[in-house]
């Protein structure tokens, strides 16, 4: 009886999948596989990056920064074994700004900023897409994909340590980063939600896992609920 059940609800599941084999299918694959795949390089170069302004971390920022490299080649696999070829022109186009605020904090030293940036804001998001892709990925992307999300939780929490244990003196900076990056963000995701829609991904249950995990996230950093509320209404003017 209970193999009958998860039969047909498995059944039904299939039958909410897109067609992968379809050229919008495809076409919009080219454009979010390349995001994934330039986002994880880049966050491979962020990490080493910090590493630099950190000496006594800089292996295990390297670790993590390892990690990417690996997520990046399983992505890849997924396009290949769908047949698609990433746009990573686009991808690189699309990550400009965001990487452009990065590579300004990492030349002030900034590493509040820096973490705020990749360890909070993109592994936030990330992760949060990720979860909203597994439910309708193809069954090859879907195991590559949930494998990544185990490690970006890592790096999640890397950049959570970092911050809360600086908070004293990286408030006023985050606040400020969180200003500058969130709409960022949000206009990220606009470009990209017809593209995301059409691999069956929502775009407001996109922003609303992001929402949820960004907010958990500054709360386990040690910022208070009226000061979440602030950061979410920064980003609004
Ligand atoms: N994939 O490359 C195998 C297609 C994984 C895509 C994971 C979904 C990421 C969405 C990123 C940005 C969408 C707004
Ligand atoms: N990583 O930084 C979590 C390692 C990779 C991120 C790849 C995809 C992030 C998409 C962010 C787009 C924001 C709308
Ligand atoms: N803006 O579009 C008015 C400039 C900013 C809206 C910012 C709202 C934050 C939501 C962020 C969700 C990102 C997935």
């Amino acid at each position: 009886m209970q193999t009958l059940t998860n039969q047909v609800a498995s059944a039904d599941e299939l039958d909410n999948l897109p067609d992968f084999s379809s050229s919008q299918y495809k076409d919009a694959y080219s454009r979010i596989n390349a995001i994934v795949i330039e986002g994880e390089k880049e966050a491979h170069d962020n990490y080493m990056s910090i590493g630099t302004l950190i000496p006594d971390k800089a292996d295990e920022l390297k670790k993590l920064a390892v990690m990417e490299l690996k997520h990046m080649r399983g992505f890849t696999a997924c396009g290949k074994n769908l047949g698609v070829k990433a746009d990573i022109p686009f991808a690189e186009k699309f990550f400009s700004p965001l990487h452009g605020n990065f590579q300004k904090a990492f030349k002030e030293e900034n590493l509040t900023t820096c973490f705020l940036i990749q360890a909070i804001l993109i592994e936030a998001f990330a992760i949060s897409a990720y979860h909203v892709y597994i439910r309708v990925a193809d069954p090859f992307a879907k195991k590559i994909t949930e494998n990544v999300v185990k490690d970006e939780y890592l790096h999640l929490n890397y950049g959570q340590q970092w911050l809360k244990a600086n908070l004293d003196t990286c408030k006023e900076e985050l606040m400020k980063a969180n200003k500058e990056n969130l709409p960022l963000i949000k206009s990220m995701l606009d470009q990209v939600a017809d593209d995301a829609c059409s691999l069956s991904m929502d775009k407001e249950e996109l922003m609303e896992e992001f929402m949820i995990a960004y907010q958990d996230s500054l709360l386990e950093i040690g910022l208070d609920s009226r000061e979440i509320a602030r950061m979410a209404l920064a980003a609004l003017v």
